[in-house]
């Protein structure tokens, strides 16, 4: 006789914790009507508790597979199995072609000052009128599962649920583009993702096909500045700016239209990282900003920005050196300013990745009365490529039926069926025109000309619609004027960023033709970077490559700079406080309630994580010394008895700890015990290195004068 088998642990465990009735576990799918019928189940027990498969038939063991015997073989029978591994198998659909890493949140929208003159788009005809709005961040050209701080752009997506349907504003936090036609977009992409051949490297630019690609497409110019800037490596996805980037149109009620361009201000200020950081940070946090983005809004503090608009018409645009239809071409602030016009909050996470992050699905082509399009060709381009992409990427044409992609305002239309349709249309009218309401029926909706959507008829004499050219207009031929503007607004240390950057990325190619021709155009836009990159690659300074139309001189820009324009704020700043056995827990107190009541946090570092006996009582630290390196920090303190430094000081990770915060510009405050680690790992006084006492004036800020003490810069 075949002995009974010895039950599996982990059922005992399974039917301990969920007992039915226990309360809801957290990983219960409520689906269909199957929890309805389950309510009236004649158990009495909470339907939620039992563990079902997809058709709602209760699972008994969750463990172990049906076998033919104790150890036979396992059977074709085991429906239960099948449906799991089936399931599981199907689990992953196509990442994003770009922007597949990605991290989103829920908030609300407020319009802040009504503009009806300007716009009839139904949001901005009431201060405090309002609206849910779901926003996806992203980097460009790394996996979905690629680290955070790349040196890379930054997508800045931004769904607005209004009550006349979604408008998608999907923006970048870089005012300007790589190309001025979509035509040149899967040119660009394939030469910034791995290498077609050798499949590396990962999320990186460095590489010789995209400055191969770049050099010998001087449209990219302008936009390269910004890509090698600190613009690049933010600090955090909350303070980042985003732009609408094309030239768009308001139009109002009386069909009058203007152009505009849209920006979103950060509440919390610009800021970015160091290169050397970004690299760390990429090492030990490669969740960094998604981390830190969850974790603020966990926290109750909510990330903000200011929507801004600059509305200018065709007779400013036809003053201009610049076409307002070229995307790698920006409207400096001084010549239109923004105008603030409304306020977005993200005040909720995500309550699962894949159903919301992964899952939605932007399109610029969704806008909304009061909003259109204008003629630049890019953005002509985007409106086929992201409805395209959701098909392939989705699934399915019904994609606008998942949750965080449908509109919150009503929808009704005549298409039909298609895979995956989950809503069931009643009634005979899937046509229109129909009569069948005239034989008592429900005919079905009916288009609106006064509030449907018009498009705007533009009134540019200079295009000629019966004339069919492949050619671009003439002043999107000039490539380096805005270049050089944007190069010469920035501060002296941000220009040695860019010019290091470029060196950088330079060095990392091997073919010397491409940084040869990459040279050669820097010199159009301004001559010492020219000479600074061939300098800092050990190159002669090329020829210069010939430009399509000369530069012209535009005045600088301060709006451009982010250091300019950098505010001392703690608010949204985290500040590590070491300490270790002995540290006098008044002191941590102290420090920690000061940087609370400037807006910061403050974050416990220690070699021991568990309670730790300080002066005082006992302290939890909120991370391992080795597991929080300062790179991960706006700023550092450090509270320690002299032996505790005197044994520190013996360690590379504390030694580093002290060296990366002087490296990246951050303010260290300490006590005098900490003194032996300062100087072992170089740190000199200056004015961020300060006592304890010192810290609240100080703050967070960078001490950027401190840069050329700890590293050549090109
Ligand atoms: Fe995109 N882009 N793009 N892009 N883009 C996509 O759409 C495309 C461009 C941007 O978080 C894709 O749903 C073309 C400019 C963001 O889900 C794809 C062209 C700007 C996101 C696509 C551009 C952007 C995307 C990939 C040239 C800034 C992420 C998957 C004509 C204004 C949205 C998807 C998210 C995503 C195509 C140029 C921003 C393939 C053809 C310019 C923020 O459809």
């Amino acid at each position: 006789m075949p002995k009974k088998p010895a039950p599996s642990p982990a059922t005992d465990n399974q039917l301990h914790d969920h007992q039915p009735g226990a309360g809801k576990p957290s990983f219960a799918t409520e689906q269909g009507n199957g929890g309805e019928l389950h309510q009236t189940a004649s158990d009495g027990a909470d339907p939620a508790a039992f563990l079902t498969d997809n058709f709602g038939h209760r699972i008994a063991d969750n463990q172990n597979s049906l076998r033919a015997g104790e150890r036979g073989p396992t059977l074709l029978e085991d429906f239960v199995l099948r449906e799991k591994i089936f399931h599981f198998d199907h689990e992953r659909i196509p990442e994003r072609i770009v922007h597949a890493r990605g991290s989103g949140a829920h908030g609300v929208f407020e319009c802040t000052k009504a503009i009806p003159g300007l716009t009839k788009a139904s949001i901005f005809q009431t201060e405090g009128a309002s609206c849910p709005v779901f926003v996806r961040f992203s980097t460009v050209a790394g996996g979905a599962g690629s680290v955070d701080t790349p040196r890379d752009v930054r997508g800045f997506a931004v769904k607005l649920y209004t009550d006349s349907g979604n408008w998608d504003l999907v923006g970048n936090n870089i005012p300007v583009f790589f190309i001025q036609d979509a035509m040149k977009f899967p040119d660009l992409v394939h030469s910034v993702k791995m290498e077609a051949d050798r499949g590396y490297p990962q999320a990186a630019s460095a590489h010789d096909t995209f400055w191969d690609f770049i050099g010998l497409m001087p449209e990219a110019m302008h936009m390269i500045m910004w890509a090698m800037s600190d613009r690049t490596i933010p600090r955090s996805l909350r303070m980042i700016e985003g732009f609408g980037v094309h030239t768009f149109r308001f139009v109002n009620e009386k069909g009058e239209g203007k152009f505009v361009k849209f920006h979103w201000k950060p509440v919390l200020g610009i800021q970015s990282t160091t290169w050397d950081e970004a690299v760390k940070i990429a090492g030990a946090d490669p969740d960094f900003h998604r981390r830190d983005l969850f974790e603020a809004i966990d926290a109750g503090d909510f990330p903000a920005w200011d929507l801004g608009v600059q509305v200018f018409d065709e007779a400013f645009a036809a003053k201009q050196p610049y076409d307002v239809l070229d995307a790698t071409k920006l409207i400096p602030e001084e010549d239109v300013p923004v105008e603030i016009v409304g306020r977005m909050t993200l005040n909720r996470n995500v309550d699962n990745f894949f159903a919301e992050t992964e899952q939605v699905a932007f399109l610029p082509s969704n806008i909304i009365p009061g909003i259109d399009f204008s003629n630049d060709p890019l953005l002509q381009g985007r409106l086929f490529s992201y409805l395209d992409t959701q098909k392939s990427r989705l699934g399915t044409t019904n994609f606008h039926q998942i949750p965080i992609n449908a509109p919150k305002c009503p929808f009704h239309n005549f298409q039909r069926d298609g895979m995956m349709q989950t809503l069931v249309p009643t009634g005979r009218a899937n046509y229109e025109p129909n009569s069948l309401a005239e034989a008592g029926e429900h005919g079905g909706p009916r288009p609106s000309a006064a509030t449907g959507f018009n498009s705007f008829t533009t009134n540019d004499e200079r295009n000629d619609p019966t004339e069919k050219l492949r050619i671009r207009a003439e002043l999107f031929a000039d490539h380096f004027s805005q270049a050089r503007m944007f190069y010469l607004s920035q501060t002296e240390n941000e220009q040695a960023h860019i010019a290091s950057a470029l060196v950088f990325e330079l060095s990392k190619v091997t073919l010397d033709h491409v940084r040869v021709r990459v040279v050669g155009q820097l010199r159009n836009i301004d001559e010492d970077l020219a000479k600074r990159v061939a300098a800092g690659l050990a190159i002669d300074l090329p020829a210069e490559e010939k430009a399509a139309r000369a530069p012209v001189d535009l005045k600088p820009s301060d709006a451009l700079s982010i250091q300019k324009n950098a505010d001392d704020t703690m608010e949204g700043r985290k500040v590590a406080i070491l300490f270790a056995e002995g540290s006098d827990k008044a002191a941590i107190d102290a420090l920690k309630a000061t940087i609370e009541k400037a807006g910061g946090t403050a974050f416990l570092v220690a070699p021991k994580v568990g309670g730790i006996k300080v002066k005082g009582g006992t302290l939890k630290a909120d991370g391992q010394l080795a597991g929080s390196p300062s790179a991960l920090f706006d700023a550092v303190a450090s509270i320690l008895t002299d032996d505790q430094a005197k044994s520190l000081s013996k360690q590379g990770a504390a030694v580093q700890w002290f060296m990366d915060a002087f490296g990246h510009c951050k303010t260290i405050a300490h006590d005098e015990a900490t003194q032996i680690l300062l100087d072992k790992a170089g740190v000199e006084k200056d004015s961020g290195v300060v006592a304890l006492d010192g810290f609240a004036k100080v703050g967070t800020r960078r001490h950027w004068a401190r840069e050329a003490k700890v590293r050549d810069l090109a």
